[in-house]
Formats: C-alpha cells, structure tokens, sequence
C-alpha cells in the first residue's frame, strides 16, 4: 500500500501518536543495531554482555564494551528521523515517545516527552547506594582506563545505568509506557527486531485498544504480523516522508 493511502486510512483530526523506538532509528547516527551484522563486538552478542551476570564475571570486559560504544556516541549526532519525531511532538499530536534506546540522541535533538524503559548509557551507578554520575565524556570513554569507583562506598564499582537482561524495568517508567500506549490512536514502531520483552508486547496492547500500528523497518519482524501497516525501508528516509504528509494532511 501506498504511503498516500496509509495516511488517508489515519481518519482522525487530531490524532494521538506514540513511538516505539529500537536501536534502527539510531543506525543513520552511526550507532550500530544489536541484532544486526553489525551487532557484534569481539566475539560477543549483547546478549552476553548486557547481563548482571557477565558483569559479576568479568567487569573489566563489560565496561570495555560499553566504552568502545559510548566513543561511537561521542560522535553520533541525531538524524533526520529523530528530527520527525520532534515535528509530531510540535505539533501537538504525539503523546510520547517509548524508546529502547540507551543514546539519549532523542533528548539532543530537543524531544521533550520520552521514557527512556532501557535506561541510558550517559550515566553510571553505584549498584549499593544508587549514587549516579555522568560519564559521557572522552576521557572516561577511553579504551584503557582503571573501573569507576563510587566516591561514596569506596569498593562498590559503578556499572553503566542500563536495563541488562533478566532485570526488572523501571516500574514509573514501565507505567508511562503503558498509560501512554494505552491512550494511542496511531502507535508508530520504529526499527526494533520486536524480540525483548516486555516493550515487544506494546504494540500488541495498542492494537487491543484499536490503534492504528504502523511499522517502519528495513524487514519483516515479528512485529509485522499484527501491524495495520508496514513501511520497509530505512526509516531516516520513510519517517520524515510520512510525518511531512501527516502533518500536511492535518493543516
Ligand atoms: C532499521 C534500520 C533503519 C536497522 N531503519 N529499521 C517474555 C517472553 C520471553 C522472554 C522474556 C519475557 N519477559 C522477559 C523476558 C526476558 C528478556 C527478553 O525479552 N528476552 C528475549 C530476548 C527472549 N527481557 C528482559 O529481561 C527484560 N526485563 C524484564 O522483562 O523484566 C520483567 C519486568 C517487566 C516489566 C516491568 C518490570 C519487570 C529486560 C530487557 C533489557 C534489554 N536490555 C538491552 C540492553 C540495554 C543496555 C545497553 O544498550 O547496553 O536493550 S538488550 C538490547 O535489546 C537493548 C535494546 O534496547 C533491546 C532491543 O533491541 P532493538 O532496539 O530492537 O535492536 P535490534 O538490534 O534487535 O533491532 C534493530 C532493528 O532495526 C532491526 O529490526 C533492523 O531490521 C532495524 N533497522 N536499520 C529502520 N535504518
């Protein structure tokens, strides 16, 4: 189906429009994805990493991984998707964005209303007594540099204030996700493989509610076979294309 027809089947005036977002929206930033072929890093898939157990193994090694990605960070800028999301928050018809993204490239490009249900990779915290500290900076992201100590517990090493596997997520953060979905009319899925959960489960609640589900990916996930709508395509260039006729359309 055409874009032009998708967007005439979006029949409300002012429509209530959620975002999912997964690491594809950050790939034109040149953030790599983590299920992609792009993915690994050494020898290693995310899921042997972004675990409490890995971290209990091998500190030294996780952080290592977390400092090569925060460098790639340190350059990345957000893109022309970012920028679309921003437009849908201006003017008035996006509720929220729920992002999977741990960057905080959302934040920079001025989106105002977000959960980030991952956390974020810019801060690190101390595991006893839940001091946090900013560590997006060249030096801490350098490749050979001892752990980060808490200042407060002395032998407590900080770790990166993300959701690894097998955690819990946030529970404030879980119920804006909800609460925010749960009011969508349009609920747009952007770049995410859909296979971590719970945030996978959303777009199935939004089309419970009766959401409009519109996907934006360059393949078919198992997201795809529930969606009203699936856009193929790298969204950096589908979404600015789909929110500028949206919007035009509503003017
Ligand atoms: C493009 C593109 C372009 C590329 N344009 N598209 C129920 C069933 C089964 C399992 C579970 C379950 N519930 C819980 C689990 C276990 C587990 C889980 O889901 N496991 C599955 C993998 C089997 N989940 C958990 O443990 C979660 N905890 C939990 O559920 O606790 C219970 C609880 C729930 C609710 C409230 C309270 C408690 C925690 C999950 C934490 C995930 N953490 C990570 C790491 C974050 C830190 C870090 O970055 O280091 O989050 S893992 C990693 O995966 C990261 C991502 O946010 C997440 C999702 O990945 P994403 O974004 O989808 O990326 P990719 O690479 O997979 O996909 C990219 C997509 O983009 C692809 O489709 C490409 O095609 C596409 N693409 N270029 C458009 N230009």
């Amino acid at each position: 189906m055409s874009l032009e027809s998708i967007i005439e089947n979006i029949t409300d005036t002012k429509p209530r429009i959620v975002s999912v977002i997964g690491a594809g929206l950050s790939k034109a930033s040149g953030m790599p994805t983590f299920r992609g072929e792009d993915g690994l890093w050494k020898k290693y898939r995310a899921e042997e990493l972004a675990t409490p157990y890995a971290f209990s193994r091998d500190q030294k090694l996780v952080w290592e991984w977390y400092r090569f990605r925060m460098r790639m960070l340190l350059r990345a800028k957000p893109n022309p998707a970012h920028n679309a999301l921003k437009k849908l928050e201006e003017k008035n018809i996006a509720i929220g964005l729920i992002t999977q993204n741990v960057d905080g490239l959302h934040e920079i490009e001025g989106i105002k209303n977000f959960v980030e249900i991952h956390g974020r990779i810019r801060y690190a915290r101390c595991m006893n007594c839940n001091y946090s500290e900013r560590w997006d900076n060249e030096e801490s992201a350098q490749e050979e540099i001892p752990l980060p100590y808490c200042p407060r517990c002395i032998d407590s090493v900080l770790r990166p204030d993300v959701v690894w596997f097998g955690e819990s997520l946030d529970s404030q953060r879980w119920e804006k996700a909800i609460n925010w979905t749960n009011q969508a009319s349009v609920l747009l899925v952007i770049g995410t493989s859909g296979v971590v959960q719970p945030v996978a489960s959303l777009p199935l609640y939004a089309k419970q509610n009766k959401a409009i589900v519109v996907e934006f990916n360059v393949e078919e996930t198992p997201i795809s076979s529930f969606c009203d709508y699936s856009i193929y395509g790298p969204c950096e260039k589908t979404l600015p294309n789909f929110t500028s006729k949206l919007i035009k359309k509503l003017e």
